[in-house]
C-alpha cells in the first residue's frame, strides 16, 4: 500500500484529496494546524456550512467507509516539527494503529496561505503569508533532502506565477535563443499579489533542491478551483470540504453562485476581461493522482499547468446569470471598481495538455455542473451572510 502524506490536509483541497487517495487503498496521513479555520474566525470570513474538525472528519470517514486517514495536528512552519514528521518521530492525534509509521512515498504540499487578498490586507498579513509559505516549503525541502530523498514531492503552485504575459504560456519551461545560443529556463514569472509571489519563490526553492540534491518534484500550476462535491463527499454531506464565499477565501465561481442565490449583484471587478484557467475540484483530484502515478525522476522538476479551460470574469458572470435566471433568481451583474491591480484586458493563451496526456478527463463548467453547485448553495442559503461578500481589500 503506497503511503501518502498530505500537508494542509484540512483545507479546501487537502481534505477531498485525503478521501480520494484513502478510498483508492493508499495509506494516507494528513497534517494541518487549522490555519484556514482560524483565519476564517479571526477575519470573520464565514462558511457556507460548518464542517467537523479534522479528527471528527477522519473518524466519520472510518465509520462510513472502513478506511483510515491518520491525523496529525501540527504547525509545519516549525522546522523541528517537519523533520520529526518525516522521520516518524511524532504522535498521531487520530489513527487506528498509532504506532505504525512508514516513510511517505509521496508528499502532497498544500500547507500554505492560499489567498491573494489576504496577503495584501496590510503588512502583518503579508508577513504571515511570506513567512508561513516560504518556511513550510524550505522546511520540507531540507527534511526530504536529509531524510528521504526518494520521496516524490507534489507541490501545489499556481497559474498566477506566470501572470498575464503578452506571449503564449508554456508548461513551466521556455526555450530561449539568445545571440545564437539556446537554453531552457523556467518560464518568466510575474505575480500580481504577494501570495502569488510566494508561489514563485517556492518554485525556485524546489528547483534549487532538484538541481543540487537530485530531489523528485512535481509543481502543479493550478488555476482558480470551483465546486464542492467529489465522489467521496457524496457518501455523506458531513464529509464535504470547507466552502468559503467571502472576498478573502472564496474563489470567483463559488462566490458568483452564492451571490446569485442571495440576490447580491455579481461583483465583476473592473472591466471583467480578466481571463484565467479554471478547473472543477474533482479535476484537482484527478490531476494530483496522475502526478502521483507518474512521479518525477531524481533530479527532475516536472511542471504542469493544472487548468481545464479558460474564461473571462464577464463570461463567468454571464453563465452564472443564465443558470440563476433559469432558476427564477433574477441575477444582476455589477461592474465595481477593481480592488486589485491586474490587467483587465489582456492576451491569454496557456498550454495545458500535459495532465490530459496522463489520462485526466476534464469535468468542464457546464450548465449542469454549475446547476449542481447552485443546488448545494441553495440548500444552505440561510447560512449566507451578505455582509462578508465584499469588504474591499485594495492592493
Ligand atoms: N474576481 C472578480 N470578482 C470577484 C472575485 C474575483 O472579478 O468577486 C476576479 C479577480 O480580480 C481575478 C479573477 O476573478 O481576476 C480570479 O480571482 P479569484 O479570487 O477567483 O482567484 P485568485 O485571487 O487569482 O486566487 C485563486 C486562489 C489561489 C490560486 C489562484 C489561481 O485563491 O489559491 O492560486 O486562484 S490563479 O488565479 O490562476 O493564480
Amino acid at each position: 500500500m503506497s503511503s501518502i502524506l498530505i500537508l494542509g490536509g484540512d483545507g479546501y483541497l487537502g481534505w477531498p484529496t485525503a478521501m480520494y487517495f484513502s478510498s483508492r487503498g493508499y495509506s494516507v496521513t494528513v497534517v494541518d494546524n487549522y490555519f484556514r479555520r482560524n483565519a476564517c474566525t479571526e477575519l470573520d470570513a464565514g462558511m457556507l456550512y460548518q464542517v467537523p474538525n479534522l479528527i471528527e472528519r477522519a473518524k466519520l470517514w472510518h465509520e462510513l467507509t472502513g478506511y483510515e486517514i491518520k491525523v496529525v495536528i501540527a504547525d509545519l512552519s516549525d522546522p523541528v516539527v517537519m523533520r520529526k514528521l518525516i522521520e516518524g518521530d511524532f504522535k498521531y492525534q487520530w489513527a487506528i494503529n498509532k504506532s505504525f509509521y512508514d516513510l511517505p512515498e509521496t508528499v502532497i504540499h498544500y500547507a500554505e496561505q492560499p489567498s491573494a487578498p489576504y496577503s495584501l490586507i496590510n503588512y502583518k498579513y503579508a508577513d504571515v503569508t511570506l513567512i508561513n509559505n516560504l518556511r513550510v516549503t524550505n522546511n520540507l525541502l531540507w527534511a526530504i533532502k536529509d531524510i528521504s530523498r526518494d520521496t516524490h514531492v507534489i507541490k501545489l503552485g499556481t497559474m498566477g506565477e506566470y501572470g498575464t504575459p503578452n506571449i503564449d504560456i508554456e508548461e513551466g519551461w521556455l526555450e530561449i535563443v539568445h545571440k545564437g545560443r539556446k537554453d531552457k529556463f523556467l518560464f518568466p514569472r510575474q505575480a500580481s499579489s504577494l501570495y502569488h509571489t510566494t508561489k514563485i519563490m517556492d518554485t525556485d526553492l524546489m528547483w534549487f533542491g532538484v538541481r543540487m540534491w537530485d530531489l523528485k518534484v512535481t509543481d502543479l500550476m493550478q488555476g482558480p478551483v470551483y465546486g464542492i462535491d467529489t465522489d467521496e463527499s457524496l457518501i455523506d454531506p458531513r464529509l464535504r470540504t470547507i466552502f468559503n464565499y467571502d472576498e478573502l477565501f472564496g474563489t470567483i465561481v463559488n462566490r458568483f453562485v452564492v451571490q446569485a442565490c442571495v440576490n447580491y449583484p455579481l461583483t465583476v471587478y473592473g472591466g471583467g476581461g480578466q481571463t484565467r484557467g479554471y478547473l472543477n475540484i474533482k479535476d484537482t483530484m484527478q490531476c494530483v493522482h496522475a502526478s502521483e502515478k507518474n512521479p518525477a525522476s531524481a533530479g527532475e522538476l516536472k511542471i504542469f499547468n493544472q487548468i481545464m479551460e479558460t474564461f473571462s470574469v464577464n463570461e463567468l458572470a454571464a453563465l452564472t446569470k443564465k443558470i440563476g435566471d433559469a432558476r427564477g433568481l433574477n441575477v444582476e451583474i455589477k461592474n465595481i471598481p477593481n480592488p486589485r491591480r491586474e490587467a483587465e484586458s489582456h492576451y491569454y493563451n496557456p498550454s495545458y495538455d500535459g495532465l490530459k496526456e496522463l489520462g485526466v478527463k476534464p469535468n468542464l463548467l457546464t450548465d449542469e455542473s454549475m446547476g449542481e453547485l447552485f443546488d448545494i448553495v441553495e440548500k444552505n442559503v440561510a447560512n449566507i451572510r451578505k455582509d462578508i461578500i465584499f469588504k474591499g481589500i485594495t492592493w
